[in-house]
């Protein structure tokens, strides 16, 4: 490989192939096109969403240097190792559907991450055209659940086209993240926002329901109609080993009220006696299941 004479260039990662990234330029004769590039050693991992300073050369450019992240997501892969799902996300859409029925679990890990990170939460709940689904009526409690909370819930159909112009309107100015269980349609409400993508999607299995696992590594994707959004694998779950007791807390917006009111200081929130978060979900203010996802996901981390 060899560097040409170009001059440093500003250009943000389109994808990660692997050995090689795919940018599109951002300034100059660069801009709006892309770019296949090595990036040199010394440059930290790079995923969909980074900001990186690079050169033009020919036949590949190469990436000298990553810019400070703003925000960054990442999962465990099956070896256990953290990968990135996306850099400089300021929005996160959680997209559920009917089938497959979501798993709370998987999404209060979505929201804790993101809040960590300060990433705003915006449900998407898809598939609104099989409302005669038998799981409908289990579809709605876990909207319910969640509307409650305060977060916005926007229902959509891909066959419809219902909710789309409100998700356009949302992205406006940001750069988005799409992240759900596989087959619950992420990439087919991409392919209806951005023509252009052409992203690939699959049928669920007939035998499990479950999604195909179409889509393999996060992409950005530029919306005519304004803004960055970044399809990514249906994820099964985001690492959180990086965060402590009180990150993970304030994960959980409604346990908030709560927080302070426990008998004693040193409150674990658990069954114990005096624990008003556990009293808060005797009275239904609290959802008992997200009082056991935050118990499981405390375990895990080994956090007290
Ligand atoms: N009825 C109905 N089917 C939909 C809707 N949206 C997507 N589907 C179908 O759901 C299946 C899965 O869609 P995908 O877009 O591949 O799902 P995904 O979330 O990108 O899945 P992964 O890439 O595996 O994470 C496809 O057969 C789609 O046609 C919808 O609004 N209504
Ligand atoms: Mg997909
Ligand atoms: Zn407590």
């Amino acid at each position: 490989m060899t560097e040409g004479l170009e001059p440093n260039a500003t250009g943000i990662v389109i994808i990660n192939y692997g050995l090689q990234v795919l940018i599109e330029g951002l300034n100059g004769i660069y801009c709006g096109n892309h770019y296949r590039c090595y990036k040199r050693a010394n440059v930290p991992s790079l995923v969909a969403g980074d900001h990186v300073i690079w050169r033009n050369a020919n036949p590949f450019g190469v990436v000298v240097a990553r810019q400070t992240r703003s925000s960054k997501l990442a999962r465990l892969d099956i070896g256990g190792k953290t990968k990135s799902v996306a850099a400089n996300v300021s929005q996160l859409f959680i997209v559920i559907a009917c089938l497959p029925l979501p798993i709370t679990n998987l999404i209060d890990r979505y929201i804790v991450a993101a809040e960590a990170e300060h990433i705003s939460v915006t449900f998407v709940a898809n598939k609104m055209d099989l409302v005669k689904h038998k799981n409908s009526v289990q579809l709605q409690a876990v909207i319910n659940e969640y509307m409650r909370i305060g977060y916005p819930v926007i229902r959509s159909s891909v066959k419809t086209a219902l909710g789309i112009n409100l998700i356009k309107n949302n992205l406006r100015n940001k750069t988005s993240l799409f992240v759900g269980q596989s087959g619950v349609g992420k990439s087919s409400l991409l392919n209806l926002i951005e023509p252009t993508a052409n992203s690939r999607t699959a049928p669920l299995s007939i035998a499990n329901e479950k999604g195909a696992h179409t889509t393999t590594v996060s992409r950005l994707f530029r919306v005519s109609s304004g803004g960055n959004l970044i399809d990514s694998p249906g994820t099964h779950t985001f690492s959180l080993a990086h965060l402590d007791s009180r990150q993970l807390i304030e994960g959980f917006k409604d346990f908030h009220p709560f927080l302070g009111k426990c008998k004693f200081r040193d409150c674990l929130h658990d069954e114990q006696s005096g624990c008003a978060i556990s009293e808060a979900t005797k009275k239904n203010l609290v959802s008992a299941r997200r009082f056991k996802n935050y118990h499981q996901i405390k375990d895990e981390l080994k956090i007290k």
